[in-house]
């Protein structure tokens, strides 16, 4: 039998100063543990233990040559976490604060997320403590082939397929890719998230936001409810923002903010124009790592310092980074009358939010669900590009919407309380842990 606490006193012995990922670790084994439990066959495989040691762990160093010809160190890192399900497939990160913890916890939770995909992928996570604020274009072209200089040796199409995360877009994953083919002289699409031109998927960029959004549909339908009109609050003002700013005015609902490290934007007429959704991306492209210039262009408000949880909202959608939104934020959520949490960055929510959301019943899912659309669509990248063919647009955003649609009975089917109450969590990590585990029992240790 295992137990929770000892389990995680051990997981915590082995891991020391790595909080993201024993916050992470403990989210899915507490979720996780009768159903463990009640299966002794995978005591006996030791599942608990293999799931929550990566596979392996790579880090490397990389040198750079900045524009005042000066010579740059960082620390380049790829975990691969777990490949019962397929290839290691998770997102690169680049960010001052990257650490190997932190990519741990993203790795962990990539391979559950990967699994409610239903599409053949494992999990992994990779990045670099590189920071892009402030870097020129050719920086970072530097940065990106001196890194994949070294990541090359570590990836392939059928063994690990990065992507982008915070701070790698299309224009990294188009060096990097660059320097892929010209150390390999290959066009096998080891890489998603690529440009257009070379084999990259429509759909893509705005898969992380629009799949979040046609989650979040669902779990209002099964409140007989629907996303029009409803008033929503939206952190970050990348990637993932910007597509979930996108559907949700697409779908009739109104989001007043965005954020940035500076603050937030609160723009009260609603930011659904192709105008301000084309200047979210100039923000991103111009690597200042700020949002305040939208409130000048657009007359909206900037609020300097703040997080967005404090606007009155029906629905709140931390598309950010991992704990974004505290307890306290939770509490002025709610107390302001919000129904809905949705993360859309990995683990956004601080642990004792999540667990104020559940207790107070609110519909809160975790991110290895709600953003899964992301890599779902990049699982459909590696489709595309293993038979030499491209999807449309509409194929594309119909396989997104029918996976969102079954990530989220997957988590009805696991997580429904005797009350009625979907724990979205619980049923994300039962769901997600089923496939992977028994995956491993099936092929041995
Ligand atoms: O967190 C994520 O799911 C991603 N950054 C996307 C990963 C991917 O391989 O598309």
């Amino acid at each position: 039998m295992y137990k929770l606490e000892s389990f995680m006193a051990e997981l915590e012995k082995r891991n020391p100063a790595q909080p993201e990922f024993l916050q992470a670790a403990r989210e899915v084994i507490e979720s996780v543990i009768d159903v463990t439990n009640e299966n002794p066959i995978y005591e006996k495989y030791k599942i608990l233990e293999r799931i929550t040691e990566p596979d392996r762990v790579f880090a490397f160093r990389v040198e750079w040559e900045d524009d005042h010809g000066d010579i740059q160190v960082n620390r380049g890192y790829r975990v691969q976490f777990n490949n019962a399900l397929g290839p290691y497939k998770g997102g690169l990160r680049f960010h001052s604060s990257l650490s190997l913890g932190t990519l741990k916890f993203l790795g962990f939770e990539q391979t559950f997320k990967n699994s409610l995909t239903t599409l053949p992928m494992g999990g992994g996570k990779g990045g670099s403590d590189f920071n892009p604020r402030g870097k020129s274009d050719a920086e970072i072209l530097r940065f990106c082939r001196s890194f994949m200089t070294e990541l090359e040796k570590y990836i392939g199409p059928n063994t690990d397929v990065p992507a982008g995360d915070m701070g790698v877009g299309l224009r990294e994953i188009g060096y990097l890719y660059g320097q892929y083919k010209r150390i390999r002289n290959e066009n096998t699409g080891v890489l998603t998230g690529k440009g257009l031109s070379f084999g990259g998927s429509l759909i893509r960029p705005e898969a992380t936001g629009f799949g979040a959004m046609y989650f979040a549909s669902q779990m209002l339908a099964r409140n007989n409810d629907t996303i029009k009109g409803k008033r929503i609050a939206i952190s970050g003002f990348g990637n993932v923002a910007w597509g979930a700013v996108m559907k949700a005015s697409e779908l009739g609902a109104k989001v007043v903010t965005i954020s940035g490290p500076d603050g937030y934007i609160l723009d009260e007429e609603g930011i659904g124009t192709p105008e301000k959704w084309a200047f979210m991306t100039y923000l991103r492209a111009s690597n200042n790592d700020v949002v305040e210039p939208y409130a000048k262009k657009f007359g909206a408000k900037f609020v300097p310092g703040r997080r967005p949880w404090e606007v009155p909202v029906d629905m709140a959608f931390p598309c950010a980074i991992q704990n974004e939104l505290s307890l306290e934020d939770a509490k002025t959520l709610v107390a302001n009358g919000a129904k809905y949490v949705i993360e859309t960055s990995n683990m956004g929510c601080a642990a004792d939010a999540t667990t104020f959301l559940i207790e107070k019943k609110i519909n809160y899912a975790p991110g290895k669900a709600a953003n899964a659309g992301g890599v779902a669509v990049s699982g459909l990248e590696m489709s595309q590009n293993a038979m030499h063919i491209s999807w449309s647009a509409e194929e594309v955003d119909a396989k997104l919407h029918a996976i969102m649609v079954n990530i989220h009975e997957s988590c009805v089917k696991e997580g429904t309380q005797e009350d009625g109450y979907i724990n979205y969590l619980k049923g994300a990590n039962i769901a997600g842990f089923r496939k992977v585990a028994d995956a491993m029992v099936l092929m041995g240790y």
